[in-house]
Order: C-alpha cells, then sequence, then structure tokens
C-alpha cells in the first residue's frame, strides 16, 4: 500500500469518530514551532571562548558541532529540511555575528550584530525569536545577574536586557512577526540563603528597568522564565515559579514562559497550560525533557509532551500559546537532535489535532467516566502514523525511517569533516 492508501483508511477511519484529519494537517501545517539555535554548537555562541556557565550545563563530546555562524547556519538549514510545517528560529544574545576584528560586550550590543540571522530568518519565510544571555560571562558574579547586592553588576546587565528589548523590536519589524524575548537568568545560591527576599526584589526592579526600555508591546513579547533549581544553585533560584508567575501577572505585556524541565519532577506543566489561560492573555512554552531532573534531553513523542500539545488544541489556545523547544544534547548528532525533537513536537500537535476533543469533553461533562476512559485508551491505537508519514510526504521531508540516512550522510559529507 503507498502512504497515501494508507492516509486514505485512516481518514476514513478518523472521519468515523468525527475527526476531519484533512483539516488538522492544514492548521498544523500553520502552527509555527520556534527551533532553538543552541542545540547546534551545545549553547556556546560566538562571543566568547569560554565554557558554559550559569546554572546549567551540556553532557557530551559528539564530533562535529558547529564552530561558526556559517555552520551553525548550514546545520540548522539542514534540520530544517528535515521538519515540515512552519518554523521560527530562536536566538540568543551570545550569537551575536561581528564583523572581522570588530566585538561588542553585552550591554553594547546593537541591532546590526543580528543582521545575519535577519537575513537567514527572511530568506526562509520565518520570524526569530531572541533571548538575552544573563550567563557564560565574567560579569555573572558569584552566579548574580540581575538581583545581585552590586549595583555596577546589575546595571550591566539591565543595558544587555535593553539592548535586546530593541534588537527584539528589530526582529519583529524586519520579519514582520512579533518576536517572544525572554528572560532566564540563573540567579540563585547553592546553599541554604540568609536572605531569600532582598535578591527577588533586586530581580524585580532589574527586569521593570529593563522593560521600561520603550517597545510595541504587538511586536516584542517579554516573558519571564521561571526555574526551580540549577547546578551550583540547587537551594535557592531568584527567579521562582512564584516569583516570575506573580511578575507576569503585575507587569502588563509580560508573559510567563513555562519550561517543563522547571519544576519538581512529578508536577507537570500540561496541567499548567489551562491554569493560566485562565488568567493570561498569552503565554509561552521551553519544551524540552527532563529525565530525572532538567536534563535537557532532546524531546521525544513521551506522554507528557503529547500532553502539552492536547491542552494547547483542546483549549483552543494555538494562538495564544508561543511553543518554542529548549534543550541541548551533545552526546549525539546535533542535526538529528533537533530534527528529532521539532518532529516530536509536531506529532505530538497533530495527533491532539486529530483527536475527537469535543466528544471527549461531553463525556466528562456527562460523567461518563467509564466511557471516557475506554475510548482515551482506545485513540492511543489510532493509526496516527499513517497521517504522520502523509504529512511528511506532502511537505516534502524524509519519513521517519529516512530520518537516520539524511542525517549520516550530512555528518559523513559535512560534520566529521570539521
Ligand atoms: C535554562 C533555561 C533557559 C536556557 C536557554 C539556553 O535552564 O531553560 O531557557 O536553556 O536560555
Ligand atoms: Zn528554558
Amino acid at each position: 500500500m503507498t502512504t497515501s492508501e494508507r492516509y486514505a483508511s485512516a481518514k476514513e477511519m478518523f472521519a468515523s469518530l468525527g475527526v476531519d484529519t484533512d483539516a488538522a494537517l492544514e492548521t498544523l501545517r500553520k502552527i509555527p514551532v520556534s527551533m532553538h539555535c543552541w542545540q547546534g554548537d551545545d549553547v556556546i555562541g560566538f562571543d566568547h571562548d569560554g565554557p558554559l556557565t550559569g546554572g546549567i550545563q551540556t553532557t557530551g563530546d559528539y564530533p562535529g558541532k558547529a564552530r561558526t555562524p556559517q555552520e551553525l547556519m548550514a546545520d540548522m538549514d539542514k534540520a530544517i529540511s528535515l521538519v515540515p510545517g512552519k518554523k521560527k528560529i530562536n536566538i540568543h544574545a551570545c550569537y551575536a555575528i561581528f564583523e572581522e576584528g570588530e566585538f561588542a560586550d553585552r550591554n553594547r550590543l546593537e541591532p546590526r550584530h543580528f543582521a545575519k540571522w535577519v537575513e537567514f530568518a527572511k530568506e526562509r519565510g520565518m520570524g526569530l525569536d531572541f533571548n538575552p544571555t544573563f550567563f557564560s560571562h565574567p560579569m555573572v558574579k558569584d552566579g548574580l545577574t540581575l538581583s545581585s547586592p552590586d549595583p555596577e553588576v546589575r546595571k550591566f546587565w539591565i543595558e544587555h536586557g535593553k539592548a535586546c528589548i530593541r534588537i527584539s523590536q528589530y526582529f519583529a519589524e524586519e520579519t514582520g512577526i512579533p518576536c517572544v524575548m525572554n528572560i532566564w537568568t540563573g540567579d540563585g545560591f547553592k546553599d541554604v540563603p540568609a536572605d531569600r527576599m532582598g535578591p527577588r526584589m533586586r530581580y524585580k526592579e532589574s527586569i521593570e528597568a529593563i522593560l521600561a526600555e520603550p517597545f510595541d508591546k504587538t511586536k516584542v513579547k517579554p516573558c519571564v522564565e521561571s526555574k526551580v533549581f540549577g547546578i551550583g544553585v540547587e537551594s535557592y533560584t531568584a527567579g521562582s515559579a512564584e516569583f516570575t508567575l506573580s511578575f507576569a501577572a503585575t507587569h502588563e505585556g509580560c508573559l510567563p514562559l513555562m519550561d517543563n524541565g522547571h519544576y519538581h519532577p512529578t508536577e507537570v506543566v500540561s496541567d499548567k497550560i489551562p491554569a493560566m489561560l485562565c488568567f493570561y492573555p498569552e503565554i509561552a512554552l521551553h519544551v524540552t525533557r527532563g529525565v530525572r531532573w532538567d536534563s535537557d534531553h532532546v524531546l521525544i513523542l513521551d506522554d507528557e509532551t503529547r500532553e502539552i500539545a492536547k491542552e494547547i488544541v483542546r483549549c483552543d489556545a494555538l494562538e495564544r500559546v508561543y511553543i518554542a523547544l529548549d534543550y541541548f544534547d551533545a552526546s549525539i548528532n546535533r542535526v538529528s537532535a533537533w530534527a528529532v525533537g521539532m518532529r516530536s513536537f509536531q506529532k505530538s500537535l497533530m495527533m491532539a489535532l486529530c483527536t475527537p476533543n469535543a466528544a471527549l469533553k461531553k463525556l466528562q461533562d456527562e460523567s461518563r467516566f467509564t466511557e471516557l476512559m475506554a475510548t482515551q485508551e482506545a485513540i492511543k491505537m489510532l493509526p496516527f502514523g499513517d497521517v504522520w508519514n502523509y504529512y511528511c510526504e506532502q511537505c516534502n521531508v524524509a519519513g521517519d525511517f529516512d530520518l537516520f540516512g539524511e542525517v549520516q550522510k550530512y555528518e559523513e559529507e559535512v560534520l566529521l569533516k570539521r
């Protein structure tokens, strides 16, 4: 049977449950998923020679990592060619691209230092998301940036944040697509703090100072990302869940960003999404896979990934949730890491879109819980794979079993020659 024949049969099966798979794929094609540039070089960037520091860590030393903007962009292009549907590009301030002999420190960054990224995005018809980089830098003093007791340190990082707002506005204006700008710092303490509120008050004031930089709220979407702990800051983080949630709730135009690696292991972001949508017009996500902790493993098609996508779809919130991926595995082929992660989230979205959500809601509202459980279990066995394969074929990208071959070829021809 051909892929189309299989799809035709699957389509009939889904239709008998009231699901229009053609419409689902049409929607899927238009949902932007932001691909993070930092998977390509283990979160290093181009503005320093040092290691990754500041509460996050990559592990592994797989050959072929990108060392220059050209290499990173080429690798991203390869990954993009393996991912169906609409993409956005997510970059960090440390990925500034300087002219030969030029350098600007983080607090002096200008839009022109990102002109090549704008060109890259525009040529591919994609939007750009942005992140100030509050790590891997000598002005991170004793692990602190925006919450530091040292006013000079705070000033430096506030200037960096403001510069990033201007760059984000430039991205939005150039691409015509809003730019999500995410503020995450690793600020915190390894051991029991003597003052928990002081750093948070300073953090609050610093973010307020950054957001005082004028910007168009329809173009720039500043976010605050929370975290329960980081490497070396196990006992306390300034940007805890309550802190960032309350900050976003009380500062118009600022969105809460949830990274599903940043909570206690039995907390799930899928359940937080519908709670937050009751209050926030828009929210943002970093989708990752934490294995026992915030390990940033490559996204796969696991239960929580599916559940996150389900909530976005069944809350009818595709226009209200900004989806970005955030993980970094240095132990495997990085192009494959991007492609597998992006495809996994798109598969999750596809499955959510091909689920008879209204019928299931009705069962719940009518308290038909036995039938609900039996039906939800039956849905798991529907021929989603036939729909996915057809989608890949329609989008002219490799099917799941061809993906590795494509990556291997690129590895032999390009990555291993570095
Ligand atoms: C770290 C946060 C943060 C970073 C990126 C690189 O735990 O998740 O979002 O991963 O900014
Ligand atoms: Zn994150």
